[in-house]
This record gives structure tokens, C-alpha cells and sequence, in this order.
């Protein structure tokens, strides 16, 4: 018993099902007597999120470099608290991390992979990553997409392309699940793989990411 909580992000484009899933894989695990709590980047309520807040509701128009390392700053601010958190036994479930911060800037075209995995290098690294792969058809019915800046087919589609190449970097973080089932399919595939990573880290150190 005691231990160290799991680090596990879920990671995928937009109307993937991700907020769904964390909410419901932290009822699980709670159910089930572990201490577990869910967390969302970016986290828009602190002062780094305000801005980011601001550019992704398209008023803000910041260099796209820029807008990287604002993303990367808000997930330094919260090292402590993850560290601190699951250093107390608490499994963290996050609604995407480091993996979206590359993915959507280098999807822009103008920086590169290897570029913006510089400023969240040595972040605290997952246990694992739950990639919620859906198709452009199925994320289509589920509504379309909203508003903000990202939110556009052509682009997600270049999004994708830049989470394939993080995956075939690091094949042995990523559980690819097949998003387009049902949610009830895919909650009971997520609590299995999660589950499993939760009894598997209590005695492993918390890693560093990318280094
Ligand atoms: N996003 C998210 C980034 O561009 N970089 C990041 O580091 C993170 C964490 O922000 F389009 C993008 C992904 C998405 C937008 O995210 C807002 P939510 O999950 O829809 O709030
Ligand atoms: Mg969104």
C-alpha cells in the first residue's frame, strides 16, 4: 500500500470524447477507493492562461513562438502542484499536456518538432498517454467544431499528422484507443489500461520529459 499516484494524459484532437473520458475515468477510480483528480491544460485560470485564453478566442494575436512558450510556461507552473500531488498517493488524470503543446504549434508549419519540445523538457513525465483517435467523419457528427482558433477541420488534420510523429518516437508512452466506438466502449477501455498503470508506478520514481 501507499505509493505514488499515476501521471496519465489523454491526448487526441478536438471532439475526441477527451473531457468525457477524464471525468468519467476519475468517477472510476474513485469508486474503485484510489485517491484520483482530474486536470486540464492549458488551465486558463491563472494569469499565463488569461493570455492564452485570450489568444484562443482569436482577440489576442501573439507570434506563434510566443504563444508555445506560454503554453509550456502554464504546464511549469503547475510542476509543483503534480509533483506534490502525486507524490501524495493522488493519480492525476490530465486533459492533454505537452504532447498538444507540440502538436498544435508545429501543425503550424512554422516550428519544428524537435524545436518545440525544448521548453517542456524535464516537465514530469506520464505514466502512459491514452491517445483518443477519432476520425475527421466521426468528429463531424459529434457536432463540428466550435469557435476558438484550431477548431477547423484542415487544421486538425495537421494536428493528427504531428501526434502520429510523437507517437512513433515514443511508442511504449502511447495507448492508441479507437475513439469512434461507442463512449461506453471506449470508458471501458480506458479504466483497463489505466488501472493497470496505477498499481504499476507506486514504487517508480516520477519521471523527466524528453530528456
Ligand atoms: N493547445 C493546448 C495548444 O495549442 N498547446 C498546448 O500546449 C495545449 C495544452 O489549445 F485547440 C490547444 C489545443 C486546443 C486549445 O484546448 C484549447 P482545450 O482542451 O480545447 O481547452
Ligand atoms: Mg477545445
Amino acid at each position: 500500500m501507499g505509493g505514488r499516484g499515476a501521471l496519465i494524459v489523454l491526448e487526441g484532437l478536438d471532439r475526441s470524447g477527451k473531457s468525457t473520458q477524464v471525468i468519467r475515468l476519475v468517477e472510476k477510480l474513485v469508486s474503485m477507493g484510489k485517491k484520483a483528480s482530474k486536470m486540464n491544460f492549458p488551465d486558463r485560470t491563472t494569469t499565463v492562461g488569461g493570455l492564452i485564453n485570450e489568444y484562443l478566442q482569436s482577440g489576442k494575436d501573439l507570434d506563434d513562438a510566443v504563444i508555445h512558450l506560454l503554453f509550456s510556461a502554464n504546464r511549469w507552473e503547475a510542476t509543483r502542484s503534480i509533483r506534490d500531488r502525486l507524490s501524495s498517493g493522488e493519480t492525476l488524470i490530465v486533459d492533454r499536456y505537452a504532447y498538444s503543446g507540440v502538436a498544435f504549434s508545429a501543425a503550424k508549419g512554422t516550428l519544428d518538432i524537435e524545436w518545440c519540445k525544448g521548453p517542456d523538457r524535464g516537465l514530469p513525465a506520464p505514466d502512459c498517454v491514452i491517445y483518443l483517435d477519432v476520425s475527421s467523419d466521426v468528429a463531424k457528427q459529434r457536432g463540428g467544431y466550435g469557435e476558438e482558433r484550431y477548431e477547423k477541420e484542415e487544421f486538425q488534420k495537421k494536428v493528427r499528422t504531428c501526434f502520429e510523429a510523437l507517437m512513433s518516437q515514443e511508442p511504449a508512452m502511447w495507448r492508441r484507443v479507437d475513439a469512434n466506438k461507442t463512449m461506453d466502449e471506449v470508458t471501458e477501455e480506458i479504466e483497463g489500461i489505466a488501472t493497470k498503470i496505477v498499481d504499476q508506478v507506486t514504487d517508480k520514481p516520477i519521471g523527466s520529459l524528453w530528456t
